[in-house]
């Protein structure tokens, strides 16, 4: 009998161990776990990845799909400098040229100083295109963009106009564009492609201007409007001798400024080509000091 229970006793002591290792185990799985948890994470990343702007040159070539047919082309850019021989000058040039998978080249090229800079974007996910933006110096300051799309044979081109490319965002540009305001040659303004290609500004924009001759300071009485506390513009006149620092325009009615407390004005004007009117007629030019012509 005693051997009974001593039998049925380390029975009971086996079970209890056998149980006490199979609890233990639940412990040890989960200890595990975080070292396998990275390989299960790509499985939660988002679906769609927006593509992101890529900047080249001479130096970096680009490859890229540029028509969405799921085959990569090589996108370049190359310069020869201008010189002279027997007497005849040959002008300098710049070429954007593409490369498909079969070694077939589409090239754009022409007479310009300098390449400022080229891209590749998508203007639109929605299509399986994307565009290269290509912008030149032709000669002091004269510079000009173009938009290409490639259709697997041929660049075509979408868009030529003058300025310079300040930032590319998705479909969205900001452009340096020549303006005669107060003294400054340029303002940023932002554009955007639409899906049929064409560029528009983005409306209800502040365009910046920076003049080399800021603060400018009037010369008579002008008219401007001050924002007030409540966020109104209330008429003012700028006296003889007041000081203004010209931050943008509308470019349709309105020169932004800070006055020489920090509070925000705006002087209503014209536009007339490039050349700005005041209220009462005169010319930016004529109701302050020393503004520089430009051209
Ligand atoms: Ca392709
Ligand atoms: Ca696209």
């Amino acid at each position: 009998m005693k051997k009974i229970l001593l039998i049925c006793l380390s029975l009971l002591l086996a079970l209890s161990l056998a149980a006490c290792s199979a609890q233990e185990q639940p412990v040890t799985e989960p200890e595990a776990t975080p070292a396998e948890s990275p390989a299960a994470q790509p499985t939660e990343e988002p679906v769609k990845e927006l593509f992101s702007t890529i900047s080249f040159d001479e130096s970096t070539p680009v490859t890229v799909d540029l028509n969405g047919d799921g085959v990569d082309e090589t996108v370049s850019v190359t310069s020869v400098e201008g010189k002279e021989e027997d007497g005849v000058w040959t002008d300098s040039t710049v070429t954007l040229t593409v490369t498909n998978a079969q070694g077939e080249t589409s090239e754009f090229s022409s007479e310009f100083n300098y390449l400022i800079s080229a891209y590749v974007t998508d203007m639109n996910p929605e299509d399986s295109a994307k565009e290269i933006l290509f912008n030149i110096d032709y000669w002091s300051d004269d510079n000009e963009i173009w938009i290409f799309r490639y259709d697997g044979k041929n660049l075509n081109q979408l868009i030529e106009r003058e300025g310079v490319i300040k930032k590319v965002n998705g479909n969205e540009l900001t452009i340096s564009e020549r303006v005669d305001c107060f003294g400054t040659w340029f303002c940023d303004i932002l554009y955007a492609l639409n899906e049929k290609g064409e560029l528009n500004e983005v409306p209800g924009q502040t365009r910046t201007v920076s003049t080399e001759m800021n603060p400018v300071q009037a010369n008579r009485d002008v008219a401007v409007e001050l924002l007030s506390e409540s966020g109104t513009w209330e008429e003012a006149t700028l006296a003889p001798g007041a000081s203004i620092t010209v931050t943008g325009t509308d470019l349709t009615g309105f020169v932004f400024f800070t006055d020489e407390n920090g509070t925000s004005g705006r002087i209503p004007v014209t536009f007339d080509g490039y050349s700005v009117k005041l209220a009462d007629g005169t010319s930016d030019y004529e109701a302050f000091e020393n503004l520089p012509y430009c051209d």
